[in-house]
């Protein structure tokens, strides 16, 4: 019996002594991780299925990849799933970044245990990464936002913007773009009066109460625009439930924006922009397996197979006025009544 227990005591303690080692290395044999910017954002659910789907058709299973979505859509969140990426010894990690710097030291972290690292839909510093999977040039999403205000303001006027976090990559990129164009062509743009940039965080609570706060302050309003799936959708209902004169454009999911697009007074939103988020998943899928085999390396003018993907093969080309390289998905989409019905069972 003494010998049963002192038995039992000894396992107890090594088990003890193992927890307490602090950072343990288990692997899982995962070897590529797609980290997205939050859970419970459909279209971060979307960019998952592509990863998924893409890895999949290049023969790998389940055990192959890692999909992580972290609680909220801050840096400390994807910090420590990053921290836990590494220390389950995955390959290569393809993120949608919540913050341009504040990833710097965790990727730098990843990068020295030999994780390839790579963006998508929202970049980090050059330096912190091999490449990102761009949806759209930066230039051609601001555009088409700024003349979609032009268009729905009637060329004057006050208009808001809804963005998702105020530290998002993507978004900062696409509002200063659109303010940048519209500095530059002041006969166009010059009596378009932006109002505010407000953050609804990608919630859809937040957002709602950012819409009605907007309406509230701004009573000469015409338009909202929207560079956030998660904000132009709270921002169409509460302007449609409203009956709202204001207009809503941005960048939206067509499976939640159906119900609110249309020309008329019965719909808040007559058009809106997006791309194919699932393809933005596949395309990371296969630029993190061509990164870890060695075909590409990150650098300018590489190419690699990106599966049955319509562009394939695809090439890494320059961030306009740098060395860093992206690769680019393709142009934005423009959704209204003509085409929305066949694009919202799509994604
Ligand atoms: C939200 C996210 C994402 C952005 C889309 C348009 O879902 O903020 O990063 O690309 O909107």
């Amino acid at each position: 019996m003494k010998r049963i227990i002192s038995l039992i005591l000894v396992a107890v303690m090594a088990v003890a002594l193992l927890a307490s080692c602090g950072e343990t290395t288990t692997t899982t044999g995962a070897k590529y991780a797609l980290v997205t910017k939050a859970a419970g954002n459909a279209y971060n659910e979307k960019e998952a299925e592509g990863f998924k789907a893409a890895m999949e058709a290049a023969g790998l299973t389940s055990s192959d990849y890692i999909i992580r979505h972290p609680e909220q859509a801050t840096v400390e969140a994807q910090i420590a799933v990053i921290n836990s990426l590494i220390s389950q010894g995955v390959k290569s990690i393809a993120i949608a970044a919540n913050d341009p710097n504040a990833l710097s030291s965790v990727l730098a972290d990843a990068k020295a245990k030999g994780i390839k690292i790579l963006t998508l839909d929202s970049d980090v510093a050059p330096a912190d990464r091999l490449t990102f999977c761009n949806q759209a040039g930066v230039q051609q999403v601001a555009q088409a936002l700024i003349d979609a205000v032009l268009d729905l303001t009637g060329g004057e006027g006050d208009y808001a913007i809804l963005s998702a976090t105020s530290q998002a990559t993507n978004q900062n990129a696409w509002i200063d773009a659109m303010k940048a164009i519209a500095a530059a062509d002041s006969a166009k743009y010059g009596k378009l009066n932006l109002v505010e940039v407000a953050y609804g965080d990608d919630e859809p609570q937040k957002s709602t109460d950012q819409t009605q706060a907007l309406l509230q302050k701004y009573p000469d309003l015409k338009v909202i625009c929207a560079p956030t799936t998660v904000g132009v959708a709270a921002a169409a209902k509460v302007l449609q439930d409203k009956k709202s004169t204001v207009k809503l454009t941005g960048l939206g999911l067509p499976s939640e924006m159906a119900e609110y697009i249309g020309n008329d007074a019965d719909h808040s939103c007559p058009y809106m922009f997006l791309w194919n988020p699932i393809d933005l998943g596949k395309l990371a899928a296969y630029a993190s397996i061509a990164l870890v085999d060695g075909k590409i390396t990150g650098a300018v003018g590489d190419k690699f197979e990106a599966g049955n993907m319509e562009n394939s093969p695809y090439t890494l080309t320059a961030v306009e006025g740098t060395n860093a390289s992206e690769i680019i998905l393709g142009a934005p989409f423009k959704f209204d009544p003509s085409n929305i019905g066949e694009w919202k069972s799509v994604y």
